[in-house]
């Protein structure tokens, strides 16, 4: 039976709410799952209708890139916005990540770049696919060779960090009364990107400044940023170098310094006699907590929360508000060793 025209009319505003409610719930649920499943391999619970940002980072097994998903993760759940984590370790996996994020709903990505030269490609990526875009850690290479300013960036202020790292080596040396002619600077370089390079130029520079001879300074370049990179390189150094009494250690990152920690040991070189300050202050803490202390003296830590939570809030309030981040935020960091370490990351809310 046909509804007289006045009862339609009255019905027909119920009907479209009702059909306008059924298909917010399909939405809704279809939502949840289709983020779940984008989320893989960690995503932070949705708030149905939130915004959705993606979190990609180029070596996800570095306990810095941990540390700084973490505070992204307390980012997300104080916001309420759905986090995506990316372990997007080659350029493929990017541009890969880039597409899923932008089929997933999300608005905007944070990156730490496997590669600073990806950056024309993973910004006309961004932008075609409308997605807002903060670079963290590494700033992108355009294809003139120089960093792509425009592009938002939070990083570390990597030249003023290395000479605190400098100075710091050269007053380990005086403090154990060394002399220049018998000591020699191992640093592990990684050159090839850009806030490596500011870091041990920095150190070398704060070094030559404090007195050390330059001609006693010894580059050994990384092949891979890691652990193992490490002390293959140092290894080849201490092998042409082998009538070096002291040594001391400065490199991109407490990776860098912990390998040839490893490969000095391997020669008998030990806290007495060679002296190494990392940089991160994350990947350092179970060599700190080694009951026997090691030549790895202490470690410039860095504010893994800016990396990790500012860079969300701020990719939040863009998406949210429409408030454009800073284009270069840098941070600073402190130095912890073997006396401060646990007090400082307990502060720092690394540890507990
Ligand atoms: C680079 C390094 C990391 C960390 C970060 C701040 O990406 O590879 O270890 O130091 O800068």
């Amino acid at each position: 039976m046909k509804n007289p025209p006045a009862l339609r009319c009255l019905f027909r505003p119920f009907a479209t709410m009702a059909l306008l409610g059924l298909a917010c719930l399909v939405a809704s649920c279809s939502r949840k799952s289709e983020s779940t499943a984008a989320g893989a391999p960690g995503t932070t619970r949705p708030t149905v209708g939130s915004v959705k940002i993606g979190f990609l980072v180029k070596q996800p097994e570095e306990p810095w890139f941990q540390l700084e998903w973490k505070f992204a993760d307390q980012a997300a759940k104080a916001l309420g916005f759905t986090l995506v984590k990316i372990g997007a370790t080659d350029g493929e996996k990017v541009l890969a990540a880039i597409d899923n994020l932008a089929a997933g709903g999300a608005q905007g990505f944070i990156i730490c770049t496997p590669d600073t030269r990806l950056g024309p490609a993973i910004v006309n990526k961004a932008k075609a696919a409308r997605l807002k875009l903060i670079s963290v850690d590494d700033q992108f290479i355009g294809a003139d060779g120089q960093p792509m300013k425009d592009v938002h960036h939070l990083g570390i202020s990597a030249s003023k960090i290395g000479e605190n790292v400098g100075a710091i080596l050269a007053g380990e040396m005086k403090k154990r009364g060394w002399a220049a002619a018998d000591t020699a600077v191992c640093a592990i370089t990684f050159e090839e990107l850009a806030t490596a390079k500011d870091r041990t130029d920095g150190a070398i520079r704060a070094l030559i400044a404090a007195g050390f001879p330059k001609e006693r300074i010894f580059k050994a370049p990384l092949r891979t940023p890691d652990i193992p990179g490490s002390f293959d390189a140092a290894n080849v150094l201490l092998t042409q170098q082998p009538g070096v009494k002291h040594w001391l250690v400065c490199s991109t990152n407490d990776s860098g310094v912990l390998g040839a920690v490893r490969a000095l040991e391997g020669r008998g070189f030990g806290p007495e006699t060679a002296v190494g300050i990392g940089i991160n202050g994350t990947d350092c803490i179970v060599e700190l907590e080694k009951e026997k202390p090691t030549a790895f003296f202490g470690s410039i830590l860095l504010s893994a929360k800016s990396h990790g939570f500012t860079t969300c809030e701020m990719m939040y309030n863009w998406i949210k508000d429409g408030v454009e981040p800073p284009r270069d935020t840098r941070t600073v960091g402190m130095l912890i060793t073997r006396e401060n370490f646990r007090q400082v990351l307990r502060e720092q809310g690394i540890r507990d």
